[in-house]
């Protein structure tokens, strides 16, 4: 019997992925096809200043991208950590899986990797991401910011760089008319970064997991603070110990506050969606305002060729990052 197709994607700019995705799921697309060809239209927005072409450069000013897919059919994942001049990264992710014995690939081989593969090489940076750069640029008065000026007399820890503009990782689940499931993350990261910082978003049970018998989840947010608690594995975890998706992601974020506090790490939001085996979706994030220029946690559900936005669970309700500082 053929299932009802679901698509799931993370913030209000997933809606555009959600409806790509669902599409290509009502045509007999796989899972993991759907994931790719959504991934591939956010990353390919230039108006998407987190994601891909048009995403926001480390401090160096080179845009440097994260990516993973992964296949409930067979446990299969690829990633890319850190890939720079190369456009669709979540497609180079997927071959990494298809066409090598490994399972992530980082920086300039990654890079090769991609040429190898026929991707071509590309300028990442639009008109308006470089000027966001020479912007913040000009605040950072001249310190060797790609570094953090961090040298031995140095006794300044480095800042936390999530700020209200400088993030939004698209995050992919679907199910297909088979009943399979496939998971997908990829981001330009977090904004002025230090050069070759990875997050969470390639690293399989941070980013994103699949389990084809029990569901799929991935992840948005502080990456630094996330990738420390494997909170899409914990999520799938949580389903199959019988919570619904909104359940299991909200328990798992618990999880990660309960490690690192937000007053101890200052980690300034985490969310996360799912979707089950059985097509009940769900999402989650750890307050009721992100740094985020609308400041609310959306996710986009495609059920039908018209996505619905959700917003919230959040864990810590009533909770605003004003009273953060
Ligand atoms: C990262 N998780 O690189 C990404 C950023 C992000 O919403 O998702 N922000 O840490």
């Amino acid at each position: 019997m053929p299932v009802q197709p679901v698509f799931v994607a993370t913030w209000r700019f997933g809606v555009a992925a959600a409806r790509v995705g669902w599409k290509r799921l009502s045509q007999g697309a796989t899972a993991l096809d759907a994931i790719e060809s959504a991934g591939n239209l956010t990353e390919e927005d230039p108006e998407v200043n987190s994601v891909g072409y048009g995403g926001l450069p480390n401090a160096a000013g080179e845009v440097e991208l994260d990516a993973a897919i992964m296949n409930g059919v067979g446990h299969c994942a690829g990633a890319v950590g850190g890939l720079q001049r190369t456009r669709k990264p979540i497609s180079v992710a997927r071959r990494v899986f298809e066409q090598t014995p490994h399972t992530m690939l980082v920086g300039e081989n990654a890079r090769k990797f991609a040429l190898r593969q026929g991707f071509p090489e590309a300028n990442l940076l639009t008109s308006q991401s470089q000027e966001r750069y020479i912007e913040w640029r000009k605040t950072q008065l001249g310190a060797d910011v790609a570094h953090f000026d961090l040298g031995p007399t140095n006794s300044q820890p480095p800042q936390p760089l999530f700020t209200p503009d400088n993030h939004d990782t698209i995050g992919l689940c679907a199910l297909d008319a088979n009943g399979d499931l496939a998971v997908g993350c990829t981001t330009s990261g977090m904004s002025w970064k230090v050069p070759g910082r990875v997050g969470d978003s390639p690293i399989i049970g941070s980013g994103l997991y699949v389990d084809n018998e029990i569901g799929g989840a991935a992840g948005t947010g502080h990456g630094d603070e996330m990738m420390k608690a494997c909170v899409s594995f914990r999520t799938v975890m949580n389903m199959e110990r019988g919570m619904t998706p909104t359940e299991a992601c909200a328990e798992a974020l618990r999880y990660l506050i309960r490690k690192r506090p937000p007053e101890a790490h200052d980690h300034y939001g985490a969310a996360l969606i799912a979707l089950r085996k059985d097509g009940m979706v769900g999402g989650a994030a750890t307050y009721s305002g992100f740094r985020h220029p609308d400041r609310l946690w959306q996710w986009a559900e495609a059920t039908s060729a018209d996505p619905v936005l959700h917003e919230g669970c959040y864990v810590t309700p009533g909770r605003i990052l004003e009273q953060l500082g």
